[in-house]
């Protein structure tokens, strides 16, 4: 064989190689033991990804926010799990289970006396569209620092990292058919609210009357409509497209 023929020989191995390492390789992945709806190697990627993102995690940075004339006024209403029927004002109490001893029922009324704020970014869902939105409420760390919320000593003070701390809230709808878990630093980042105010109007039913979670170092995934409970626990609450395969953190 000349040098050619050999040189041919050799990079066709290679490639040949190449292909049939993905193929097994891809074969290998996808017949590991399922994590949370995808194969653990997967998994473990998208857990390595949290890890960092929450090392260098810092309540103090902000998403980016615009102008009110940036908003949007036709916002897309999008998921609609566990939003059946109208729940006003009036006939809705927010349950928040403390600890296991203790569970709060707060009223509209209470969350409204609370310090508004406001927040305008760009909302994004993972399917791909994004449009800038204006949301008011109260800052969930604010809620949390008035009712001692989030922390095992029950005595919020502190909304910088601690070891006080929950790991995780969990939100649910009152149905309990839409859920979804959280991390507490982006919980308590300065800019995450529980929402009742949609570019200064009353919430509408379909995005999440009477009170929302907006979240904007999160995906829309995250920004749970029509808050029937929250509670705090070390172990991340269950999640409702984490368990169809869809990155837990799900961070921006
Ligand atoms: N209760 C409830 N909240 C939800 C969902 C849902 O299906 N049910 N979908 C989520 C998703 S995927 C997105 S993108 C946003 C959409 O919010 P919007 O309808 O206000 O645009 O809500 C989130 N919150
Ligand atoms: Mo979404």
């Amino acid at each position: 064989m000349n040098k050619n023929k050999i040189r041919s020989v050799i990079s066709f191995s290679v490639y040949a190689l190449f292909i049939l390492g993905c193929y097994f390789g891809i074969k290998w992945v996808g017949n590991q033991p399922k994590v949370n709806g995808i194969p653990g190697p997967l998994r473990n990627v998208l857990s390595i990804n949290e890890r960092i993102f929450t090392a260098v995690f810092s309540p103090a940075k902000k998403s980016k926010e615009f102008g009110l004339d940036d908003a949007q006024k036709r916002v897309r209403k999008n998921g609609l799990v566990g939003m059946q029927g109208v729940i006003n004002d009036s006939n809705y109490k927010l349950i928040v289970i403390k600890n296991n001893l203790d569970t709060l029922f707060i009223t509209m009324d209470e969350i409204k006396k609370l310090p508004k704020t406001e927040v305008i970014f760009d909302f994004k869902c993972i399917e791909g569209w994004s449009q800038v939105t204006h949301w008011s409420g109260v800052k969930f760390s604010d809620f949390a620092a008035h009712f001692n919320l989030a922390t095992k000593s029950g005595n919020t003070i502190n909304i910088e990292p601690n070891e006080d701390w929950y790991k995780y809230a969990g939100l649910e709808t009152p149905d309990g058919k839409y859920f979804v878990g959280i991390d507490m630093p982006s919980m308590m980042q300065q800019q995450t609210i529980l929402c009742y105010e949609m570019n200064g109007k009353p919430l509408p039913n379909l995005d999440g009357a009477p009170l929302r979670l907006i979240i904007p170092v999160k995906y829309g995934v995250k920004h749970l409509k029509r808050i029937g409970k929250i509670f705090f626990a070390d172990e991340p609450p269950k999640d409702y497209w984490a368990k169809y395969g869809y990155d837990y953190f799900a961070g921006l």
